[in-house]
């Protein structure tokens, strides 16, 4: 078990106890040790195996939580655990997680009108019976509806560097089959997008019947769904589907272009298709009846005059007006990359020192690494304040003279305050080489209060970039209220830049944000805030995001070194 795991069961055990009203300080108990638990680096479980005894020694542990802490390592649950399951509807779990909600509103919708599943308060929403009770209200019953929709969602698409380690399955698996002449996974898999709905896949095969029992062998499938002689179904144990279509090789290229789609992008090639008499399908370009291209992308889009566009950009949004001018953009690759500009250590929530940091950092080809720690203000995360970062600072300065080709950059993630203003004194902030400037606290507040203060925060001389500019967590949290256009605005006043957070459950800009920060002039950051060495590796889905946005390599501040970087920054 993970201490995160064990971390969950305590936040679960508060959840349950504050649904049925039980005394405050025993439920602020379990949760204070769920967020210590969290935030400790040494494992749990071989601390129950190797010294059971120190865990009376993590702060806010006693003698009763360490015990329980040892029977959940030793038994995978808890006795207190099972009990309140058994007392507490499950839907309840549900409907306590529905944003805006919680365990007391959830237990004041339990007991006044019953409600113990999602649909149910989904029912008393449309019903308008929600806000009659006390402390609802209209505004807050429209914020629930939402909230259903969004966790009704969360199970449905899967975030895409997931769907990715499932293709490299499927496509390891199939290739044992000999039968398979060539697979290629489609749809918005294909297209990059963050989150995916379905996984599609193109196979060229003489013996169909052959292809589908090897893909039926596929380890993780927990349901067919359908098959006949052209296409089987399946569902996997993570929840996601997986289609498989054999198509004939002369059609290759039009059936990976239609099932690549996207549907809109489809939708305008019709179109074109038909202005000049032709019809396009999933089996080729025809004339008449006699089909004019179809084995490859390329041809298919060749037979209408078109350039073959690379996926990403499928999205019927500019790609058609830059094909028609002849100018489709080179995209960004992640080549192209220098540096990563927002990473954490060890000195406050990473799990990697600066050295290791800057090692794995330097065999993945990068020149330069911002150690972007938090401030102060993060004190879940041990923030740093200015003595520690100074400090901070004067280890970087010692081991930069370690190497000759790449360079720790002297940084920090400052947090933008509740009220405004910058968690550390300019004086600090100044003697930064990057200043990476981001929201944490006051997430919830109305679009011009949170959109103020991140533009008061561009206008700063010391800010470098604005970070995960609209807090977003896939599946999770939708966007701050925040006003993208304005923050856009006032980075471009301000010759400030715009982060691509590339985690994975982020990529934060989204694609359609970082069109608009390339249409306004304002260079976007690729970084990764990587919290461990393995967290470096999310480059390449941020390198997606910004192709999906049409960015270049000039869109893109960090595909430049840092010298030329620092001087656009106008701090040479
Ligand atoms: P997803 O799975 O929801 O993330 O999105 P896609 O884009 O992978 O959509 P999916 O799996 O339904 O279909 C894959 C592609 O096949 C889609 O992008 C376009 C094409 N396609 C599927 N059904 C239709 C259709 O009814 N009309 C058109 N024009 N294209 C379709
Ligand atoms: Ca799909
Ligand atoms: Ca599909
Ligand atoms: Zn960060």
């Amino acid at each position: 078990m993970t201490n995160a795991e064990i971390a969950d069961v305590f936040d679960q055990i508060a959840d349950l106890l504050e649904f049925q009203g039980a005394n405050p300080f025993r439920v602020r108990a379990y949760r204070n040790a769920a967020r210590t638990l969290r935030e400790l680096t040494e494992s749990l479980e071989q601390m129950v195996y190797n010294s059971p005894d120190s865990l009376t020694q993590i702060s806010g542990i006693g003698a009763d939580l360490a015990e329980k802490i040892s029977t959940l390592v030793k038994t995978g649950t808890l006795p207190l655990l099972e009990e309140l399951r058994q007392q507490v509807p499950m839907g309840v779990l549900e409907v306590m997680r529905v944003p805006g909600l919680g365990p007391k509103r959830a237990a004041a919708l339990y007991r006044e009108l019953g409600i113990s599943s999602l649909e149910q308060l989904r029912e008393a929403c449309m019903a308008q019976k929600v806000r009659e009770l006390p402390g609802f209200g209209a505004k807050t019953e429209e914020k629930i509806l939402q909230g259903i929709e969004l966790a009704a969602e969360a199970g449905r698409r899967t975030l895409w560097a997931i769907a990715d380690q499932l293709v490299q399955n499927i496509l390891t698996h199939m290739k044992q089959c000999k039968e398979v002449g060539t697979i290629e996974p489609a749809g918005s898999y294909r297209r990059g997008k963050e989150t995916v709905g379905d996984l599609d896949f193109l196979v060229i095969t003489r013996k169909p019947a052959v292809v589908m029992d090897h893909f039926s062998r596929l380890d993780g499938i927990a349901q067919e769904l359908a098959r006949g002689d052209t296409k089987m179904s399946v569902r996997l144990a993570l929840g996601i589907q997986v289609d498989v279509r054999v198509v004939p090789e002369e059609s290759f290229g039009a059936a990976l272009q239609y099932f690549t789609g996207s549907k809109a992008h489809n939708v305008v090639l019709r179109g074109l298709a038909k202005d000049r008499g032709l019809k396009i399908n999933e089996y080729g370009v025809f004339r008449g009846e006699r089909r004019i291209a179809g084995r490859t992308e390329q041809e298919v889009y060749g037979a209408l005059d078109l350039p073959w566009f690379p996926p990403e950009l499928r999205e019927a949004r500019e790609e058609f007006q830059w094909a028609a001018a002849g100018q489709l953009p080179v995209l960004v690759e992640l080549a192209d990359l220098k540096g990563d500009l927002h990473v954490h250590s060890d000195w406050t929530d990473g799990q990697n020192s600066l050295e290791e940091m800057a090692e794995a950092a330097r065999q993945r080809g990068l020149q330069y690494l911002a150690i972007a720690d938090h401030s102060k203000r993060v004190s879940m995360a041990h923030g740093l304040d200015a003595d520690r970062l100074r400090r901070q600072w004067e280890e970087i300065d010692r081991l930069n003279e370690k190497w000759k080709n790449f360079q720790l950059l002297k940084s920090i993630e400052v947090d933008i305050l509740e009220k405004g203003g910058l968690d550390l004194p300019d004086k600090v902030l100044a003697e930064a080489d990057w200043v990476v400037a981001s929201v944490h606290y006051g997430q919830n507040q109305s679009r011009e209060q949170i959109t103020k203060r991140v533009v008061e925060a561009l206008s700063h001389p010391a800010v470098s970039v604005f970070a995960h500019p609209t807090g977003r967590l896939l599946n999770e949290r939708p966007p701050y209220a925040i006003d993208l256009e304005a923050v856009l605005e006032a980075a471009k006043k301000y010759g400030k830049m715009i982060e691509l957070n590339a985690h994975p459950a982020r990529l934060d800009l989204d694609d359609v944000g970082c069109a608009a920060a390339r249409k306004m002039g304002v260079l976007v950051v690729i970084s990764t805030d990587a919290h461990s060495i393995s967290g470096l590796d999310a480059l390449r889905y941020g390198v997606l995001q910004a192709r999906r946005g049409g960015l270049s390599r000039q869109h893109v501040a960090n595909t430049r070194p840092w010298p030329e970087l620092k001087r656009l920054l106008g701090r040479s």
